[in-house]
């Protein structure tokens, strides 16, 4: 099926200035490809089978030593598709590595060592100047897999004001490794060298929280080095970076955002808005009409509630559309008599039987625990299963959930 997503630009969706035209060299990229891919293969094929052995006779073979027309045609075409690639390629390229003016920027040091980045900021007003960073800490996992004790990056990350110029001066201790300072969302990732100073620059126009990771596969732990950026408002950045707190108010790192950011849940479901990604939008429980249909019409199974599957074909025609409207619209208002057929396991009220059947008005805990330990399929696609997700982190959640729209 294709999805709505596909239309839209896979490259998806991004957090800085200038990812717009990185994702655009890509998309570029990526469809020029195809064509020339298929521009040599498509008539390879055709051609292998048109001339197979049984159809050519010997005496219709020729020996062509050349033929003007299409030699300067295969030279001047892939000449200019090859231009065009190079052009994306170079105006990203150019963009990402002139750097704006040091005087309307924040220049932040950057130091990538064996395993984890740090940060150093400029003095603020009253001359204190702000380190942070530090290791990022392996969850422990008992042998089936369940989380004993939680890892995670901790407060310490890389604070940045949002709509500003922040330029990074990034290297590494002499007698370290080459680490490569990479973040996915800015589509943005550049060396740290030791022993050298190498520059990179971004302005993320959209408040939130990022991975940082290191691209450099070639060393035991590099994959560990995983730190964040957090980009928040002005006023809150300015007044943490003026006072002597070691990072701003807040945990950061148990905020609905971080943990969805975290888990990567954004790359599939938009939150409390109408674009769709992959997964539904996520929000206090929407079901739409056309989901709860899918639902009577083919069951759905995977989730593990005590009653085993949601049956298939429960409801036909009128009777199932009633219903669909009922529950897509909350249940709110007359209940359809057809209900009956889902109260058993579904209740009276819709809100579910603890671990026997799920809520159909709320995203309860207990459902995004049966969702995150099982992974869920039905009308969207598959969603994979999320095991090292927290109870806690599935509380906060839930509580982010229902106090959207
Ligand atoms: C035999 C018990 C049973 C009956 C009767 C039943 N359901 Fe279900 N329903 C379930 C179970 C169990 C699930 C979870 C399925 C899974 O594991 O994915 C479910 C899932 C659903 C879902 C999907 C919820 C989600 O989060 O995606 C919808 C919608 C739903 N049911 C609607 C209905 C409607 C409408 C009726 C009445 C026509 C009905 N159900 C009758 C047991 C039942
Ligand atoms: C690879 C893509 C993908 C990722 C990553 C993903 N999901 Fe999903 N999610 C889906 C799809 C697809 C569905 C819908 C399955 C269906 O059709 O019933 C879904 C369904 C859900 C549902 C149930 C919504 C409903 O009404 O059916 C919730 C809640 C949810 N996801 C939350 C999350 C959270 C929280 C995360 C991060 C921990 C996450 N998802 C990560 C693809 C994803
Ligand atoms: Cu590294």
């Amino acid at each position: 099926m294709l999805q709505k997503h596909m239309l839209d630009g896979f490259a998806g969706s991004s957090a800085a200035t200038f990812a717009k035209d990185v994702n655009n060299a890509i998309e570029v990229n990526f469809w020029l490809s195809l064509l020339l891919f298929a521009s040599v293969v498509v008539p390879m094929l055709y051609f292998a089978w048109k001339y197979r052995a049984d159809k050519v006779k010997d005496e219709d073979i020729s020996n062509v030593t050349h033929n003007t027309l299409l030699e300067i045609a295969w030279t001047v075409i892939p000449t200019a598709i090859l231009m065009v690639f190079f052009w994306y390629g170079y105006d990203a390229m150019r963009i990402l590595r002139t750097m704006p003016d040091e005087k309307n920027s924040i220049v932040i040091y950057v130091e990538g060592s064996k395993w984890k980045w740090r940060y150093e900021y400029p003095p603020n007003e009253k001359g204190f100047v702000h380190k942070l960073g530090g290791a990022y800490i392996k969850p422990v996992l008992d042998e089936n897999g369940n989380v004993i004790k939680e890892g995670g990056v901790g407060k310490s990350a890389l604070y940045v004001p949002v709509n500003t110029n922040i330029i990074l001066k990034m290297t590494a201790p002499l007698g370290d490794v080459i680490h490569s300072f990479y973040i996915p969302a800015f589509r943005m990732k550049e060396d740290v060298v030791p022993g050298r100073i190498t520059k990179q620059w971004f302005n993320s126009d959209k408040i939130g929280e990022y991975d940082v990771e290191c691209a450099e596969y070639c060393g035991a732990d590099h994959a560990y080095m995983l730190s964040r950026v957090v980009v928040m408002p002005k006023d809150k950045y300015y007044a943490w970076f003026n006072s002597n707190e070691d990072t701003p108010k807040g945990n950061y790192d148990k905020t609905p955002s971080a943990i969805l950011q975290r888990y990567g849940c954004k790359s599939c479901h938009s939150v409390n808005n109408d674009k769709l990604i992959y997964g539904p939008t996520l929000s206090k429980r929407v079901l739409t009409k056309e989901q709860v249909l899918d639902v009577i019409k083919n069951g759905q199974h995977k989730l593990g509630y005590a009653m085993g599957a949601m049956p298939a074909g429960l409801l036909k025609g009128k009777e199932a559309k009633e219903v669909a409207e009922y529950v897509a619209g909350g249940m709110k208002g007359k209940q359809p008599a057809a209900f009956s057929t889902c109260s058993g396991c579904h209740g009276q009220d819709g809100k579910g039987q603890y671990g026997t059947a799920p809520s159909l008005v709320s995203y309860d805990a207990e459902l995004l625990k049966h969702v995150f330990k099982n992974g869920k399929e039905g009308m969207y696609g598959k969603m994979p299963k999320f095991p090292y997700i927290t109870d806690e982190e599935i509380q906060i959640i839930a509580e982010y959930l229902n106090k959207t729209k």
